[in-house]
């Protein structure tokens, strides 16, 4: 029987305290997995850990920057000490800025690699160890369709994406030998306050012409929820995708499959 339960594991989501994180924490915790999250808002965590008391879930919150390696060092040695030692990784801490790429900063250009890619190589080197003596692991890193394509402003992210994607390929092949398996999820166009901007109505009540242009691009014909996550992120989680390593999980509606509807 295909074994989908996390009873006894110990899960640490990055951004867990709201969207995308938010809901896959949750998937894990009803799989019997006892959750952490980490943010670098104490308001955004305390409500995170409320919501999941709502769910029935007890969470474990942390205040935890996933670009500061020594902090990120001391939340794991502290999740060890509360938790326990971690089993499962969701790399999901991220942002976005939209700056058209000649108008960049080359700070603000660092900021989105820093947070989206040097933040989940950050996080799984502190994770590893803890994977190895207890043989075995999963590490899933929350990838984009900017992994994929590009777009226009998007530089930044889809480097740190496209980058991401590859950092999964190369964990799989440096520890799928001690029984670790790292993964990507790369969610399409998902309702939540990253892509609340692309979402808003226009003055005469209109929809945004992105939203408009998305659902065009989207065979399933809608924006994806945070629960669009939730199946996908148990499968890797558990022990039902303990041969899948280094792949990448498109959870899009079809859009990448999609050469997009004729005007
Ligand atoms: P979101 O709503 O903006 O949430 C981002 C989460 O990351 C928040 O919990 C935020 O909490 C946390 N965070 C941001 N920077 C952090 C840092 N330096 N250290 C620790 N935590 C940090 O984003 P989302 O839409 O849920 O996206 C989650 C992940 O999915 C991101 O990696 C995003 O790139 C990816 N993704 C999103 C979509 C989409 O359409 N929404 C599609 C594909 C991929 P604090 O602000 O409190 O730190
Ligand atoms: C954007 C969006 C996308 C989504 C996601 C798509 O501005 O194009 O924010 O990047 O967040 O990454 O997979």
């Amino acid at each position: 029987m295909v074994n989908f339960r996390l009873d006894g594991k110990v899960a640490l989501v990055t951004g867990g305290s709201y969207g995308i994180g938010f809901a896959m924490a949750k998937a894990l915790a009803k799989a019997g997995a006892k959750i952490a999250i980490n943010g670098r808002n104490k308001d955004n965590i305390d409500q995170g850990l409320a919501d999941f008391k709502k769910e029935g879930i007890e969470a474990y919150g942390y205040i935890c920057d996933v670009t500061d390696e020594v902090a990120v060092q001391e939340m794991v040695a502290q999740i060890e000490k509360e938790v326990g030692v971690i089993d499962i990784l969701v790399n999901n801490a991220g942002i976005i800025k939209r700056i058209p790429m000649h108008e960049m900063k080359v700070e603000e250009f660092k900021q989105v690699i820093d947070i989206d890619l040097v933040g989940p190589f950050i996080a799984s080197k502190a994770v590893i160890p803890g994977m190895i003596k207890k043989g075995h692991g999963k590490i899933i890193n929350i990838c984009s369709m900017m992994s994929e394509l590009g777009r226009e402003t998007v530089s930044a992210y889809a480097a740190a994406k496209g980058g991401l994607k590859m950092l999964t390929k190369n964990i799989c092949s440096e520890y799928g030998g001690h029984n670790i398996q790292c993964n990507g999820i790369g969610p399409g166009y998902i309702a939540t306050p990253q892509t609340a901007p692309l979402r808003e109505k226009q003055a005469d009540g209109s929809p945004h012409p992105f939203d408009s242009f998305i659902i065009s691009k989207t065979p399933a014909g809608r924006w994806g929820t945070p629960e669009d996550l939730e199946g996908p992120a148990l499968f890797l989680a558990s022990d039902a995708s303990n041969f899948v390593n280094g792949h990448i999980l498109y959870v899009d509606g079809g859009i990448l499959a999609y050469i997009g509807k004729q005007p």
